[in-house]
């Protein structure tokens, strides 16, 4: 099948699940095309099924806004004609539905028919897409997709709870490549970051409100007055200031390594100890099974998709949001005790397993199955 991906090119989680789904469905033997304003930066272009192109917003002094929903849609008309794309795959509604139905619409007038599906990934439904400025616009487009699928049961619940929802949402849980991840519990360099009786925790995210990284800070406060250890932060965003002025008011700052976005998550996430997610929503939290996958136990909020994917008692605990008490109580459960640490280690990579890629990327392939026979009947 020829099959277009549109898609965040960023760090952020849903472009990272629409690059990974694109090179497993061109290495299943599908044509996929990714359309974004930038090259996703999971994606290494060394394979003859997987292609890239470029949307283009050319400036115009009349324009506030640069409308790349137009530019995006007017690409996708072209892409589809020039290559036979049947299928047009958009991750993260906004404003990716909204474009792609519009470019539906547009190859309808030229007598070519091609379904749209829409995977839901979380803020485009819980933090933005619900703001009454877009609430229309996104109820129309999740409508008039021909198949909608969100990463958790979660985040279907929340769909059908925010907007006024007329079509059938299939669940298809984000999912791992185990094997990239698969390191034998051995010290992965971690001398690199840290000294040998150190624990090293990690925390990766957007650095958004919505992740609480101030949780994260208390969490670890209380874990380094119990042991010694240091807080890696991975990423970049609005709340970094102010998490580095926290961690300088509590003293721990030389502590705490702020490496910034890198391309290096799996061997950060190999001579990790502990993972923390606190957040105040997530969908799913596709960076916690990412460092289950590393056998690194998560410490998390039980907010939205997380208990999915994080499982109370064996990867990892879960308690309620902002409460940092019964974190770090747990963290420390998870921590000073090798046996325990070692079987949770083992648990979280077990559970990680039941996300394999090659049992998820064949769901994706039936809903793709499904809209081509809804646009054909
Ligand atoms: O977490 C973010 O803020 C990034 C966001 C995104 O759209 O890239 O992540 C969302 O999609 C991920 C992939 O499906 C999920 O794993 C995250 O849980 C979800 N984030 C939230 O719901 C806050």
């Amino acid at each position: 099948m020829k099959i277009a991906i549109v898609c965040y090119p960023t760090f952020g989680g849903s472009g990272v699940v629409a690059t990974e789904l694109g090179i497993a469905l061109a290495e299943h033997g599908h044509e996929v095309h990714f359309i974004t304003y930038k090259q996703p930066v999971r994606l290494q272009l060394l394979h003859s099924n997987v292609h890239y192109h470029e949307v283009t917003v050319p400036s115009y002094p009349l324009f506030h806004y640069q409308p790349y929903e137009l530019a995006l849609s007017s690409k996708l008309v072209d892409m589809v004609k020039l290559h036979g794309i049947e299928l047009l795959h958009v991750h993260y509604a906004i404003p990716h539905a909204y474009a792609g139905y519009m470019a539906k619409k547009m190859l309808e007038e030229e007598g070519i028919y091609i379904p749209m599906v829409t995977t839901l990934h979380g803020t485009d439904i819980t933090l933005v897409g619900s703001h009454p400025f877009y609430k229309p616009a996104v109820t129309f487009s999740i409508n008039n997709s021909d198949a909608v699928t969100s990463v958790s049961e979660s985040l279907k619940e929340d769909t059908l709870r925010l907007f006024d929802i007329k079509r059938e949402i299939d669940v298809v849980p984000n999912f791992i490549d185990i094997e990239k991840y698969n390191n034998p519990f051995s010290e992965c360099q971690r001398d690199l970051i840290a000294h040998k009786d150190e624990k090293i925790i990690t925390h990766i995210s957007n650095l958004r409100k919505v992740k609480r990284i101030d949780n994260v800070i208390e969490i670890f406060d209380r874990i380094l007055k119990k042991m010694p250890a240091r807080l890696i932060i991975v990423g970049e965003g609005p709340e970094k200031d102010p998490t580095q002025k926290l961690c300088e008011e509590l003293g721990i700052i030389d502590n705490v390594l702020f490496v910034g976005n890198s391309h290096e998550v799996d061997k950060i996430l190999c001579f990790s100890d502990l993972f923390l997610l606190p957040s105040e929503h997530e969908s799913f939290g596709l960076v916690a099974l990412e460092a289950m996958a590393c056998g690194v136990p998560v410490i998390s909020s039980n907010a939205g998709g997380l208990p999915e994917v994080n499982i109370q008692g064996i990867s990892g605990y879960l308690s309620d949001i902002g409460d940092v008490d019964d974190m770090s109580n747990n963290a420390l459960k998870i921590l000073e005790n090798p046996e325990t640490h070692l079987k949770f280690k083992q648990n979280a990579k077990k559970t990680a397993m039941k996300f394999e890629t090659k049992n998820i990327v064949p769901l994706y392939e039936e809903v793709y199955e499904k809209a081509l026979e809804s646009i054909s009947i």
